[in-house]
């Protein structure tokens, strides 16, 4: 019979990981929520493409039909892009309801490093994480990637968060958890869309080898859990600071007035967030995604070297 805990692979990514080459994980809800049809597909294919040029194999992970799996063909990548929203957002709540129910998810952060420990992937590249949110003192709207964070060892390469997070509060949070913030190549933690913060990463790296050695040097110690990788958008596509402090501004009011709140938040702010900045801001995603998916290629490199 059909397990349903077991991942199925595409045949690249189990020829990889059978020879344990280096594989980096992709996740599926950035193709379906985070951003428009059809910019979020051919993403999707340039990011897949980009970690082959960096030496590894890509392995974007969802579940399909209930099953749990980790390396889609170019199809399935357009199935789910061309659905967007229409398929559930899936993040480690929901995983157990989907699989039951053999449905579609597109995996979150969390749930797609739930599926690629389970897989044996040890590195996986997205543009953002999710995080505390601003307001979560009354509101309590913390991410689960952050509690994934915690517990589950996969390393995540980010372009730090969005500040519709509040930032400071999400690196207390993930301080408290264990989590160590590894800012690649600065000092800062990046905010998604520019270079800076003003708020201090934990460690600065300088190169992909000296971040595998950590990671490697954490889960050799048993320490459980991930690390966040921050890797600054590129100078050249970074967006002015202002414009964008008042474009989420703007966008994280209209969601209090319309109501919005639990996991359509944050969609509905990437969505209006790029609407407010004519599609500029979608320019600058896509950018940073394939810068950290060229990082995370790197280190999963690195990191077989070591084992
Ligand atoms: N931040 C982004 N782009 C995204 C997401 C976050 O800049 O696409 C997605 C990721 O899949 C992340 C999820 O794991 O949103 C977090 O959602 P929530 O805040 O509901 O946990
Ligand atoms: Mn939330």
């Amino acid at each position: 019979m059909h397990n349903n805990r077991d991942v199925k692979f595409g045949q690249e990514v189990a020829g990889a990981l059978q020879n344990s080459q280096p594989v980096v994980a992709l996740e599926s809800t950035i193709i379906s929520h985070g951003m428009p049809y059809p910019r979020n597909v051919e993403t999707a294919l340039r990011v897949e493409a980009t970690v082959r040029e960096s030496g590894a194999v890509p392995a974007t992970i969802a579940v399909i039909g209930g099953q749990l799996r980790a390396g889609l063909s170019e199809a399935e990548i357009e199935y789910l892009g061309k659905k967007g929203t229409a398929v559930a957002k899936v993040s480690r709540r929901d995983l157990p309801v989907l699989v039951a129910r053999g449905v579609d998810g597109a995996t979150t952060v969390a749930a797609t490093m739930i599926i690629a420990a389970l897989a044996g992937i040890r590195v996986f590249a997205t543009g953002g994480i999710g995080g505390v949110h601003r307001g979560a003192a009354r509101t309590m709207d913390i991410s689960a990637d952050l509690q994934e964070l915690a517990r589950t060892d996969v390393a995540v390469v980010c372009a730090g968060a969005k500040s519709i997070l509040d930032l400071r509060l999400t690196l207390e949070y993930l301080e408290t958890m264990g989590v160590p913030v590894l800012g690649f190549q600065t000092s800062e933690l990046p905010a998604f869309y520019t270079r800076t913060s003003g708020l201090l990463v934990d460690y600065r790296m300088e190169s992909p080898a000296e971040v595998a050695e950590v990671l490697h040097t954490k889960w050799q110690l048993g320490l459980r859990g991930g690390a966040v990788i921050a890797n600054p958008i590129p100078e050249a596509f970074a967006m002015p600071r202002e414009e964008m402090e008042r474009v989420i501004g703007q966008a994280i009011e209209e969601a209090g007035q319309q109501g919005v709140t639990g996991k359509a938040l944050t969609p509905f702010l990437l969505s209006r967030i790029e609407q407010l900045t004519r599609g500029d801001s979608l320019q600058a995603n896509i950018e940073l995604v394939l810068n950290n998916a060229r990082l995370a290629g790197a280190v999963s490199v690195a990191l077989s070297d070591l084992s």
